[in-house]
């Protein structure tokens, strides 16, 4: 008996320890996104890779300014960052299928709590990505 009450008190203790490192995360989210120039003509079909996951493009003139809140689904543009690791956003141009898109930029979202933005250029077009990183 004395065996059992010692182990759920060493489970807590693990536990304890787990959130202590889980509270010295970040949190990222994309908050704006601007088309400064196009990569096509008329229209760029915009989207992004935040972490390991995707949103869906949305569509941008030059000069326009979508917030981070229209590129769905919601959940893809909010990512955990671990206490000394770092979070790969991109912008991609979006086309039709049998032709690749096309890769915009690279930045890396990191866990310093601040209001962050980024100039990304590449493959003609240059966007402005602006994101929060918070405590999580
Ligand atoms: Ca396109
Ligand atoms: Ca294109």
């Amino acid at each position: 008996m004395a065996t059992l009450a010692a182990a759920p008190a060493a489970q807590a203790s693990t536990t304890h320890v787990v959130s202590a490192a889980q509270a010295s995360g970040c949190e990222v989210v994309i908050t704006s996104v601007k088309a400064l120039e196009l990569q096509e003509t008329v229209n760029d079909e915009t989207y992004l890779k935040v972490g390991d996951e995707s949103t869906k493009a949305v569509k941008f003139v030059e000069g326009q300014t979508h917030s981070g809140s229209a590129f769905t689904p919601a959940a893809a543009i909010r990512e955990y960052i671990p206490f000394g690791g770092n979070v790969r956003i991109q912008v991609w141009e979006y086309d039709k299928k049998d032709d690749p898109d096309e890769l915009i930029g690279t930045t890396y979202a990191y866990c310093t709590p601040g209001s962050y933005h980024a100039e990304l250029k590449g493959n003609g077009a240059d966007y402005l990505v602006k994101f929060d990183v918070t405590r999580a």
